[in-house]
Parts: structure tokens; sequence; C-alpha cells
């Protein structure tokens, strides 16, 4: 009977395993799976653990080795029996190539459109357009290049696999070749560099016009933190000197140097729309740099020297938040050099408002000098050291400042 031997003990047999396999692995899911719900385990602190992944990169590894292992016993087989070559191994070495170049091509595509989203808004100064500009010029070259370069680099490894029947043809050199693979990069590279250059001249080197001079603003910075000085009524931010640092003079102010009296302190950094600023950076420890990313501005901050930038801001914190449509919208200075440990916690808020606006917040800003610096450096003291002489009307400050120029005299 044919269903007698097709009931064989043989497909008996078989199937006897599969469904002991099938019943074993079932009674082991579910076995694992009360396990589970008893004791949920916390994979949290595995995932930490450098072990695990050590183990996971030798199971890797292992895996690896058994796939190679079963296909070279595939291939000694059929070696064996004297059938021809198994696995065309330039053919998949050819194809990895264009997978590779695939994948490669969407991780591009992947990378523009997911984090190309998440880049910076619109630059707030004048001159940061120009240096986006430059950004965007140079994106689009080395986009075309890189992916013009990659579908040749893996298309010719796909094309130019070993076949059996084809023959290397010998190149070696090509004049023509070697002429516009040199010129076309050295011209497009003199171009960006003569970009670069006039950009970086006309943000460093600009021609004071004394009638509208920059608001200056020092910037000292240190572990962690930054200072703010905004100029006072006089419009000039005094002179400081290292060798006067002490607990009450934290940045080493100089009184003799007049300019300083009416100096003040922030601790936010406000700043009139449209109106050039000039920051003048020191450091009281190590270099830190000081980054307005938004505005397009980073310069070092250097011990023992006075660095500069000066810049337009042209959009207000209140314009960006309705640009960027997010009412949480907060410029930033932040320190962009590793300082240190605290080097994170480096960051300053910083506000572009209206000029009417500025004026106001800035006559409420205190002066650096406080009645206990004025005995140090034996100036006559404030009545009411609450008051601000700042937050009086101009003529007022006027005065205290000419009483303090007199008293310097004596
Ligand atoms: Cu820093």
């Amino acid at each position: 009977m044919s269903l007698k031997k097709l009931i064989s003990t043989k497909t008996m047999a078989a199937l006897a395993v599969i469904l002991t396999a099938f019943a074993s692995t079932s009674a082991f899911a579910q076995e694992a799976a009360a396990v589970a719900t008893a004791k949920p385990v916390d994979m949290g602190p595995i995932y930490k653990s450098t072990l695990f992944y050590v183990l996971l990169f030798l199971l890797l590894c292992l895996f690896i080795a058994i796939v190679g292992k079963a296909m070279k016993v595939y291939e000694l087989t059929r070696e064996s029996e004297g059938k021809s070559e198994g696995i065309n191994w330039d053919l998949v070495n050819g194809i990895i190539f264009i997978v590779f170049l695939l994948v490669g091509l969407y991780g591009v595509y992947w990378e523009y459109t997911v984090h190309g989203n998440m880049i910076l808004p619109d630059a707030a100064s004048e001159h940061g357009k120009k240096i986006d500009e430059m950004f965007n010029i140079t994106l689009i070259i080395t986009t075309i290049v890189f992916i013009a370069t990659h579908i040749v680099l893996f298309g010719f490894a796909y094309l130019y696999r070993h076949q059996k029947d084809k023959k290397a043809y010998y190149y070696p050199h090509n004049n023509v070749l070697e002429r516009i693979w040199t010129v076309i990069p050295a011209f497009v590279l003199t171009i960006l560099v003569l970009m670069g250059f006039i950009t970086w001249r006309s943000i460093f080197y600009k021609i004071e016009d004394p009638n509208h001079k920059p608001l200056s603003i020092e910037v000292t910075s240190s572990q962690f933190q930054w200072d703010v000085r905004y100029p006072g009524a006089d419009g000039i931010v005094g002179l400081k000197n290292y060798k006067l640092i002490t607990a009450i003079n934290a940045l080493g102010i100089d009184f003799n140097d007049k300019h300083n009296l009416d100096d003040q302190v922030a601790d936010e950094i406000v700043l009139p729309v449209n109106k050039p600023v000039r920051f003048i950076l020191t450091s009281k420890d190590v270099i830190h740099s000081f980054y307005l990313p938004h505005f397009r501005v980073q310069l070092n901050t250097v011990p023992g020297m006075t660095s500069y930038f000066e810049f337009t801001p042209t959009i207000t914190t209140d314009e960006m938040k309705a640009k960027t449509n997010d009412p949480n919208f907060k410029y930033l200075l932040l320190c962009a050099k590793i300082c240190g440990t605290n080097h994170f916690n480096m960051q300053k808020p910083v506000r572009v408002v209206s000029q009417k606006e500025y004026d106001e917040w800035v006559v409420k800003q205190a002066t650096y000098l406080t009645n206990d610096l004025r005995k140090t450096f034996k100036l006559p003291l404030l009545a009411d050291p609450a008051a601000k002489p700042a937050a009086a009307d101009t003529t007022a400050k006027d005065t205290t400042a000419k009483t303090n120029q007199l008293a310097l005299k004596k």
C-alpha cells in the first residue's frame, strides 16, 4: 500500500522530531514568558556594559564563521561531485559594492532631509549671510563631487570586476585627463579660497566711521562663566589689569582709568537691532571660545591677549521666535572650546531688541563700581549704595562721573 509506504518509519521519525522540537520550543517559550512576566529583566545596565558588546561582537564573529564554513562545505561538495564552481565570488563582491553604493546614497539623502532640518535658522547678522552663502556654495559643489565620484568608484568596482572571459586593458597614462582633473579642482578651490579671504577681510578689517561708532561690550571668559561689561554713558569700556584681581574686583578693573567709573555689569547680553556691536574678548585662565552660532560669530578668547569681533545683528529675538515658529527661541552665547569639566555649562542668553527697549534696559544695569571698590580705590562713597548712578538721567550720570574724575585727580 502506497499510504503505508508514505507513513513509513522515516517520515514518522521526521515528523516526530519536528513535533518534539516544536513542543519543546513552545514549552521553553512559555516558561520564558512566565519568567519574564514574573520578573521583568532591567536591560538598562546590561546595554551599558562593555562586556555585553564584546559578547555581541564575538557572537557575530561566530555567526559569520559558521556561515563561512557552511559555504565552504557547499563548495567542496560541488567540487568533489565534479560540478562547476559553486559561488561566483567576484559577482557577489561586485553586487555588494552596488548595495553599498545604494545604501550610501540613501544615507546621503537621509542626512540632508532629516539632519538638514536641524541646522541653525537664517543668520541673524549682516556678515552671517555671507558666511551662509559660502557654506551653501561649498556644500553644493562638494555634494555634486561626492555623489559623482562615489557612483564612479562603486560602479567601476562592479563593472570591471574579474570576469573569466575578460582581460584587463593596460592604460597607464593620459595627459588630457591629468590636465582636466588638475585644472578644474584648482580653479574651483581658488574661487572658494578667494571668496573666503574677501569675506574674512570684510568681517575683520572694518573702516571705522567716527559718526557711527559700534557699541563696545567686553566679555571676559573664565572657568566656567562669562562676565559681561557694558561701557556706560561714555561709550568706552575702561582698562583692566590682571594684577588688580581680588575677591571684590574679580575682573581686575583699574579705576585709575576714568572710563571704568560708569561701566556696567549685566547677567545677559542685550543688543540693539541693526546697530554694529564690537565685542572685546579676553580670558582669565585658559583659552575659551566666544561662540554666537545664530550670528555666525566665533572667536577664541585667549589669556594675555585681547581680540575683537564686530558685527551687526539684524533680527530681533521676537522676530526670530516668529520666524522659527518657536515661542521659546533664545539666542545663546556658548563656549566652543573644550575648556574643562563644566565647559558644557558655559552659556549666556543673548537678546536682540529694538533701540528703545535697549535704552530702557541698559540704564537699569548696575555699575561695576561698588562702595567696597570705592574704598579700595579711595573714591568718594555713594550715600545710598543701592542707588545706581546709571539708572538716573544723563545729567545725573555726568555729574557722578565728573565728581569721580575730580576725586581721581586729587
Ligand atoms: Cu570655555
